[in-house]
């Protein structure tokens, strides 16, 4: 099904002409060196020679304006939709890549019932049409990162997960945000043995810290490439949070808790050592058993559709890192 929503390049319209702002701006504090252009931005004098700077622009100076750009609409070239939807991490229909697009075709999505509970006013079900109708759709085109080093860039369509958090009123004792997968051994033969889906013990379940669930860049996905979610992609709603490793990213979503206790997460369990609550994208903080520095984007089939690249801190979306200004991320991973 098409969906109808806010397309990312109508958005992007509006951060280019931002962006372009930005960059005269900048021509200008370049001539003055940065030392001079940081005081000016900084003094309220009368006689501010950069008194064209606006008071948000001074703060998007000093918190790195290119962010506000690049969180919405990665930059980079994006994934064939062919290969988004066909090489996948989905452990329920399977360990291999090509399982789950083989074995989730006849998954029911519809109807569908998302149960929002725990340290709220207001517990919540919603839906399957609430899926598509309770919120304004819109387009984000994100980086995902595997932990497994592998990339990819897709246009998710969704809203942000703050907004359905909203609809349940989190109370101010909700510290946590714990999201449980459908366990459904019938439909998901990786449900059937520990050895089927991975030695995982089902159903598959995420957390984020609150302010993390709050942050803009979070975002329930119903669909991608201007369709709703495939099967295999984790229909029909899932969790992305480009800044983390892929497996936070949790799919076909039933129950999201508020708790006052940082939750259990499944890929934590299964091996502590290896994968943390956070799980950060960190270039400096490797894999017990490989390097996170690089990784292999891919956009498609073909040889040159494979991009070997410098891994980013947060995956290049650096407006996140204030969330953990005080945390040793080596601990913390
Ligand atoms: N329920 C569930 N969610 C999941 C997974 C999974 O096995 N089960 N795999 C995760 C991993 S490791 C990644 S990389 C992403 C992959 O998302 P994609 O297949 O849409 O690219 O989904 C994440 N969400
Ligand atoms: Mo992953």
């Amino acid at each position: 099904m098409r969906l109808k929503f806010t397309k990312s390049t109508d958005i992007k319209e509006h951060y280019v002409t931002d962006e372009q702002v930005w960059q005269s701006r900048r021509a200008i504090i370049k001539g003055m060196g940065f030392a001079g252009a940081m005081s000016a931005l900084s003094s309220s004098a009368s006689a501010n020679p950069l008194k064209w700077f606006s008071d948000e622009d001074k703060a998007l100076f000093v918190q790195s304006p290119l962010n506000a750009i690049t969180s919405i609409v990665a930059k980079d070239p994006m994934t064939k939709e062919s290969v988004a939807t066909s090489y996948n991490n989905f452990y329920e229909f399977g360990t291999s890549k090509d399982a789950p697009v083989k074995n989730a075709q006849e998954f029911k999505v519809n109807p569908w019932i998302l149960k929002i509970d725990g340290l709220v006013e207001s517990p919540t079900t919603i839906g399957y049409d609430d899926l598509f109708s309770k919120f304004s759709l819109e387009e984000r085109i994100y980086r995902l990162r595997c932990v497994e080093a592998w990339s990819m860039v897709i246009p998710w369509v969704g809203f942000p997960l703050a907004k359905l958090l909203a609809l349940a009123k989190p109370l101010s004792s909700a510290k946590y945000v714990a999201f449980e997968t459908l366990e459904d051994p019938k439909q998901m033969p990786g449900q059937r043995s520990r050895f089927a889906g991975g030695g995982i013990d089902y159903p598959y379940v995420e957390g984020l810290r609150m302010d993390e669930a709050l942050h803009d860049l979070s975002f329930m996905s119903v669909g991608m490439y201007g369709k709703t979610l495939p099967p295999q992609n984790g229909a029909p709603i899932r969790l992305v949070l480009p800044w983390k490793y892929g497996f936070k990213s949790i799919k076909s979503i039933v129950r999201i808790t508020l708790t006052d206790k940082q939750p259990p997460t499944t890929w934590n369990i299964l091996a502590p050592s290896e994968y943390g609550f956070y799980a950060n994208v960190n270039p400096k903080v490797d894999h017990p058993r490989w390097s996170q520095a690089r990784e292999r984007r891919i956009l498609g089939t073909g040889l040159r559709d494979q991009q070997r690249l410098d891994t980013l801190p947060f995956n290049g979306y650096t407006e996140v890192a204030s969330l953990y200004k005080n945390m040793d991320l080596t601990k913390y991973y």
